[in-house]
């Protein structure tokens, strides 16, 4: 039950409910129709670390191994996220606030990527544009390609306008209360969003459109660079923060318990917004143009942005031992078996936190300047990344849609059996991709390069050392491979299915001393954190104070390189 209900607000009406469910179910479906597009090329690059060389036999649909991981990278990491991301902040909010969202930009939002996305699909598919999801300047892509990135980042800007409409609205009706968590939540992203997003926007729109359209020559490729990894490290909580709304806000009461400090998840987010963004240029540990002093500093910065995912760790750990034990589970671990896994809803997000714990660890690694030196640029990074947005973002907005589908349309689940098949083997799958990713990046294997297209005797002179870990990328991917079957039959079969008996609700969860129904009284620790103008305020400052220093040399020695076509 939402917060709010039990208020003086009318639910909005039977039309409206049931048009606002529509349009979560489209950004559902075409946020995961990016996914299974996106998720089929993967094995291929998995393969092609195991020295399987699959592209010369998909011609013409992908020309290259670099074609094929720009069309990867795109789908899965923009498009993907953002369809999810942009339908769940607006849908979640307006359901616990039970007030009708901005349906006229909320439609505008999905039209914008939408149209973004196709003219990606274009520009990637004809092959003119296998940038990779860096697009880094100097690879010159098509003016398709960033003209529609450019749509699409801007479309995703969107919900953060209804978000703040739908709270003004809920504030202005209870005046002295917090917001309540889900709403909290979702707008923090938003502006945190707001923020990281300006980077790319004004690459594409300063730099890259400009100069694929033909108006400009050259372009800078260090701007370029910093100004994509402004947004390029920040996106990564715009990734993690819609996942950490289920964590907090849905999975306490989907696994029968409560979250046990409603605060500590503010805190967390008010966190996440501030830390961010600060740091992006920990991806340019091995860039020229920054003084070893930066260099330190960012270091520091970055282990800043790891504690509020160390708050949650603890937070969401102690919530899902309360429910185990309520459960009937004893002892050291017996809490954690105790848990509904048979729910795979449930079973989805669960196991992406043990997964993260590495991810985490591993990210920590990257963050320090000197240990960054030796897997920068190596499959060490991708294996990051997979087993950070690739388990905790990927794994629970597919625990989301497994509740969500039937809670949308009205028809049962098609099978919840092959649902927990799917997620248990993205998750082995996962494991042992990313663990041999890791490991052969130890090894030095670069990252983004298509081995297998070496004859076998190089291939196996230049990375003979790491065949085992390269044999696991290998055997990951086939079971990753697997994984999207079996969970793509769930997701589209359950469009097809028999009607529910009864509705199925959203698991909005209680925390610890809010009663069903009723809101707590709120902590003095909420109170300071609800001042999230003041928040983004002071996010912008110590931004602005990161990058001016970092920006000003650059502008004043610009690098004027032309274009390049390496594909
Ligand atoms: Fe990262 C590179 C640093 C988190 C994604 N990262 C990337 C790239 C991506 C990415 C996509 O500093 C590559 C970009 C490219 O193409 O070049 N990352 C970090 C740090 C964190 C971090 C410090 N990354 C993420 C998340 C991502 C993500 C989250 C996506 C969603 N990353 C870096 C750096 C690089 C980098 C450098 C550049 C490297 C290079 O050389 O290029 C931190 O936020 C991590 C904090 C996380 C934790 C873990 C907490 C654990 C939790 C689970 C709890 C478990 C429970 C269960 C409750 C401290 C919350 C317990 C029960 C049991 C019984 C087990
Ligand atoms: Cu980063």
């Amino acid at each position: 039950m939402s917060a709010a209900a039990g208020s003086s607000i009318a639910l909005p009406n039977q039309d409206a409910l049931a048009a606002s469910r529509r349009l979560m179910a489209a950004f559902l479906v075409w946020g995961f129709s990016a996914l299974l597009v996106g998720a089929s090329i993967g094995p291929l690059q998995a393969l092609n670390y195991a020295g399987i060389d699959l592209y010369p036999a998909l011609r013409p649909v992908l020309q290259s191994y670099y074609e094929g991981l720009t069309i990867h990278g795109v789908l899965n990491a923009y498009v993907f996220t953002f369809f999810v991301v942009s339908g769940l902040l607006v849908y979640l909010p307006a359901r616990e606030l039970d007030l009708a969202p901005n349906m006229t930009l909320w439609r505008l939002c999905f039209g914008m990527m939408a149209v973004g996305t196709l003219m990606l699909l274009y520009a990637m598919f004809d092959n003119s544009s296998s940038v990779l999801w860096t697009f880094y300047p100097p690879l010159k892509g098509s003016p398709f390609f960033y003209l529609g990135m450019t749509i699409v980042a801007t479309g995703s800007l969107l919900p953060l306008p209804i978000v703040l409409d739908l709270r003004a609205r809920w504030k202005a009706r209870h005046p002295g209360e917090i917001t309540p968590l889900v709403t909290y939540m979702s707008a923090a992203t938003m502006l945190m969003w707001l923020l990281a997003a300006g980077g790319a926007v004004i690459e594409l729109v300063a730099q890259l459109d400009p100069w694929s359209l033909g108006l400009t020559r050259t372009v800078d490729p260090i701007i370029g660079r910093t100004l994509f990894w402004w947004t390029g490290h920040p996106i990564v909580y715009f990734w993690l923060m819609p996942a950490y709304v289920s964590w907090y806000g849905l999975l306490p009461r989907q696994v029968g318990g409560k979250l046990v400090s409603d605060p500590m998840a503010r805190l967390t987010f008010a966190m996440l917004v501030l830390f961010s963004l600060p740091v992006g240029s920990h991806h340019q540990f091995v860039d020229p143009g920054f003084s070893q002093i930066w260099r330190g500093v960012l270091t520091a910065l970055t282990l800043s942005v790891a504690l509020p995912s160390l708050v949650t760790a603890f937070t969401i750990g102690l919530t899902l031992e309360y429910a185990g034990r309520l459960r009937g589970g004893r002892g050291l671990f017996g809490w954690f078996t105790a848990l509904p896994w048979s729910n795979p809803s449930v079973a989805a997000q669960v196991l992406a936190m043990p997964t993260f714990i590495f991810g985490g660890a591993g990210g920590i690694v990257n963050g320090s300047w000197q240990l960054d030196n030796i897997v920068h640029n190596t499959t060490w990074v991708p294996g990051h990344f997979h087993i950070t947005v690739g388990t905790v973002s990927a794994m629970t907005f597919m625990g989301i849609a497994l509740w969500m589908l039937p809670h949308l349309t009205g028809r049962r689940l098609l099978s919840r059996r092959v649902a927990l098949l799917a997620v248990w083997l993205w998750f082995i799958g996962m494991s042992v991709f990313a663990l041999g990713m890791h490991w052969a990046g130890l090894y030095g294997v670069p990252r983004r390069a298509w081995v297998s297209f070496l004859p076998h005797s190089v291939y196996d002179r230049v990375y003979g050392l790491a065949h085992v870990p390269l044999a696991l990328v290998g055997v990951g991917g086939s079971i990753l491979w697997l994984a999207t079957l079996t969970f793509y039959i769930v997701f589209f079969g359950s469009l097809f299915t028999g009607r529910l008996l009864a509705p199925e609700p959203i698991p909005f969860a209680q925390a610890f001393g809010q009663e069903e129904g009723h809101a707590a009284p709120p902590s003095a620790l909420a109170r300071v954190l609800e001042h999230l103008g003041l928040l983004t305020l002071l996010t912008a400052v110590v931004t602005a104070a990161a990058y001016i220093p970092i920006f000003w040399p650059f502008l004043h020695h610009v690098t004027a390189a032309p274009g390049w076509k390496v594909w």
